[in-house]
């Protein structure tokens, strides 16, 4: 299941076409993530919304009010408890989820419970094209519309429950009218690169209390704006034996034609810091594997948290590993990209750095950025330093990413940068609180343009809904 692409263009009426037995326990896989609505099968016209914060299924035509359209429409995401399955988000940023058996709208907490609530599963609806959810902690029930309010009910196998638990997926009654998140739901501290003229996306996987996570999924896309969904390539549950929550920032660097993915994370029992360990695969979309089958760097070691690794590869060929929070560092890379000399580990902490450093190189000026305040705070914002050499020394240059109020963008950081091939067309890509709820554990990936003064100095970049 994890190894499906999914891709996020289709906006034209949906329909799902490897599906299963109604009542059987397998998941059809493939609902498109994006803007969609949700249309009764035996109630043509009457479709899945929100009112007053609960499920129903109510008339809605071109003549509707907006209001009544945008109540209408969700955006279908990667499942808060299982990329296996979907959640459903609405325009004001809430989720769908079920308590006490009625489909309600509500915000995220990120907890165990809230996510398993709102993740459902598709399986195959009564007609063809039409699809049925299950709850993922209640697969022997249905979300069902009965005196037209949403329900979860257990199964029953009647034609009258069957086709009350069916909706056809439909282009959405609000249509995308913003750039918003390049990739539909929750994730942060993306780390973006381009390999053999395609871009890819690897973010942390975000809307988990503590940032509690477990997987990384990477994205790619020609163009920036059309992105495909790989699925998950590194899960710390069944392919990391010395982490088992926590899996934040990866990067991924391409070297000895192989990819490295460079991450962090943390053991449910025992040690509470983060460890920062490495993965390696034949592809840029994995499968990974632990290279180590240990930390490449342990908790403790150095001082502040293993986490936000960046790997920078410079001209001649020597990669070098940064990272940190609070301390920054940077050491060479041994040739095999999977050990280090500890003599060679330095410190290049800068006046206001937290966390995230990034390093990249233009007309001989390298640039060191980073990511300062915290990332619960809307003040969470991109600073940058330049010098002479991956090394340092550097000299700091000043913010160039943060909140714009006026649109409702608030903790704007952890971000990467990428150049288009055979240009000098840059890109940024970086997280905020998810537009309009989030908080600094719903957080969003979006991409923006970066530009430079003529006296190399970064302008600064304007974030855009
Ligand atoms: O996503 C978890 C943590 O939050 C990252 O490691 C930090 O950079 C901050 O974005």
């Amino acid at each position: 299941m994890h190894r499906r692409a999914r891709t996020f263009a289709v906006l034209a009426l949906v329909t799902v076409s490897t599906l299963v037995t109604p009542a059987g326990p397998a998941h059809a896989d493939t609902l498109p993530t994006g803007a969609r609505s949700l249309e009764s099968v035996n109630f043509p016209g009457r479709y899945v919304r929100h009112a007053d914060y609960l499920g129903r299924v109510d008339p809605v035509t071109s003549g509707s009010t907006a209001q009544v359209k945008s109540d209408a429409t969700f955006t279908v995401v990667n499942g808060l408890a299982s990329p296996s399955c979907y959640s459903f988000q609405a325009a004001n940023g809430r989720f769908l989820r079920h308590y006490d058996w009625r489909v309600r709208l509500e915000t995220n907490t990120g907890d165990a419970t809230f996510r398993a609530d709102a993740t459902f599963c598709a399986v195959a609806g009564s007609v063809s094209g039409s699809v049925s959810l299950t709850p993922f902690n209640h697969p022997e029930r249905r979300v069902r519309h009965r005196n037209y309010e949403l329900w979860v009910d257990t199964y029953q196998d009647t034609a009258a429950f069957r086709a009350d638990s069916s909706f056809r997926l439909t282009a959405p009654w609000t249509p995308k009218t913003t750039k918003g998140p390049v990739i539909p739901g929750l994730f942060a501290d993306p780390h973006i690169t381009n390999f053999n003229g395609r871009y890819y996306l690897y973010p942390t996987t975000d809307g988990y209390a503590g940032w509690s996570g477990t997987y990384y999924k990477a994205f790619s896309s020609t163009d920036l704006v059309n992105w495909t969904d790989h699925g998950v390539i590194l899960d710390h549950g069944p392919d990391v034996s010395w982490a088992d929550n926590s899996a934040w920032a990866p990067a991924v660097v391409a070297k000895n034609g192989r990819y490295y993915l460079y991450f962090s994370g943390g053991a449910a029992s025992g040690d509470t810091g983060k460890h920062l360990g490495v993965a390696v695969s034949d592809s840029p979309t994995g499968p990974f594997r632990d290279a180590l089958g240990k930390p490449l760097i342990r908790a403790g070691t150095y001082a502040g948290q293993a986490i936000d690794p960046m790997v920078f590869t410079d001209d001649n060929g020597q990669s070098y590993l940064y990272w940190g929070n609070g301390t920054a560092y940077v050491v060479p890379l041994n040739a095999d990209m999977v050990s280090f000399d500890a003599t060679k580990v330095r410190t290049i902490t800068q006046s206001g750095f937290r966390e995230a450093s990034f390093v990249f190189k233009r007309n001989g000026t390298y640039y060191f950025m980073w990511s300062e305040n915290d990332t619960r705070d809307e003040d969470y914002q991109v600073a940058y330093a330049t010098g002479t050499s991956p090394l340092g020394p550097w000299t700091k240059r000043g913010v160039v990413l943060q909140k714009r109020l006026d649109l409702g963008i608030k903790g704007t950081g952890h971000h990467s940068v990428v150049k288009a091939p055979d240009s000098d067309t840059w890109y940024v890509a970086y997280h905020r609180f998810a537009v309009p709820a989030g908080n600094g554990t719903n957080r969003e990936v979006t991409v923006d343009r970066m530009a430079f003064n003529a006296d190399g100095t970064i302008a600064p970049i304007v974030p855009t809904l």
